[in-house]
């Protein structure tokens, strides 16, 4: 059952789909069988380059006429709820790019009605999939550093990111669910859950609607590691290193440090031991996104495999439900000045 090959469909032809076609293609076991797009002509093309037989520009006749083993949605997520909904209706098993929604109300209706339909519901959450992240979470694993007391990540650059992703300056929240939404996955991946949260935002840029600085400071996990999450496109820094994240994990026993260049630093009372892990190269992969573009392969390769044997990936709707309650929650705290506390999950 777990090698069955699988006929998968793909909604939305923009910016972002390319990538996430080009990284299915790195696997085996899916077959990409359809592209869905509202403007037909962006899916033709995109069918044609990937050589995806069939395209098409009404959803519903797509799942009806091809009936895929699952359907990966990379359209804007005002159009998440509407065609998670379309598959759950199917029964069709359904991937979601991030932000899952719009709003935490529609993101918690989304995983309730795939719930109810009985129908598997991912989240493709990619960033928790870089290479050198994944290293970091090992060590932390194996508890080189003893109990971790403190965690900074930070994500700050000047990166012409909405020459590319035009949409991003029309959102009214910006950061904190572009980049929050990665960035706050990645604090629960390597810390454990939240138990309370308190936020700042900035708008820096003048010509954009949302918020493009923000930081989120959190107490974390069973042992309440204090963590502090910065992100920012506003940051003229000496060197620009978009898209790297950075981490500083300190613990009883030493510290881990994610640096410029992939470089993983280990530092104990023997000493540091600094190792670089860089991300794989694919040939499709945009040069500025290389780190990123490689994640989507293994976070696709998480998914493929809950797929074929009917298990859950890292990112199933109800854990990306607890990322998406603290970014959208981030922006009460903000507006309120106010400390949120979470329920224990
Ligand atoms: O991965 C992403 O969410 C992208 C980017 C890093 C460019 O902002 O939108």
């Amino acid at each position: 059952m777990a090698d069955r090959t699988l006929r998968g469909a793909i909604f939305g032809a923009g910016f972002w789909a390319r990538y996430q076609i080009a990284g299915w293609k790195e696997l085996e076991g899916v077959e990409l069988v359809a592209l869905y797009n509202r403007t037909r002509e962006k899916a033709e093309r995109l069918a044609e380059e990937f050589g995806i037989p069939a395209v098409y520009d009404d959803p519903e006749r797509l799942i009806r006429q091809e009936r895929p083993d699952f359907v990966d949605i990379v359209t804007d997520v005002d159009t998440h709820p509407r065609f998670v909904f379309l598959a759950a209706e199917h029964r069709v098993p359904v991937i979601c790019q991030k932000p899952i929604a719009p709003n935490l109300e529609l993101a918690e209706r989304m995983v309730q009605v795939c719930r109810e339909a009985g129908v598997p519901f991912f989240i493709h959450e990619n960033w928790r999939w870089q290479r050198p992240l994944r290293e970091v979470k090992r060590l932390l694993n194996e508890r080189r550093i003893g109990r971790v007391f403190r965690g900074r990540i930070q994500y700050s650059c000047s990166f012409p990111v909405f020459e590319n992703q035009p949409f991003l300056k029309e959102l009214d929240q910006f950061i904190l669910t572009d980049i929050g939404s990665h960035i706050l996955d990645v604090a629960r991946f390597l810390f454990g859950e939240a138990r309370s949260l308190y936020c700042q935002i900035h708008r820096v840029h003048p010509d954009i609607r949302g918020e493009d600085v923000a930081t989120v400071m959190m107490r974390m996990g069973a042992t309440g590691t204090t963590v502090v999450c910065e992100m920012s496109y506003a940051s003229r820094l000496e060197r620009e290193r978009f898209p790297e994240t950075f981490l500083l994990i300190e613990g009883e026993r030493g510290s881990i440090e994610l640096g410029p260049d992939y470089w993983v630093r280990l530092t104990t009372e023997e000493g540091t031991f600094a190792r670089r892990y860089p991300p794989p190269r694919y040939a499709w992969a945009d040069p500025d996104y290389g780190l990123i573009h490689a994640s989507i392969v293994d976070c696709h390769r998480d998914l493929l495999r809950a797929l074929q044997t009917g298990g859950l990936p890292e990112t199933d709707g109800a854990d990306n439900l607890k990322t998406a309650r603290l970014f959208f929650g981030a922006y009460d705290s903000a507006r309120e000045d106010r400390v949120l506390h979470f329920e224990e999950t």
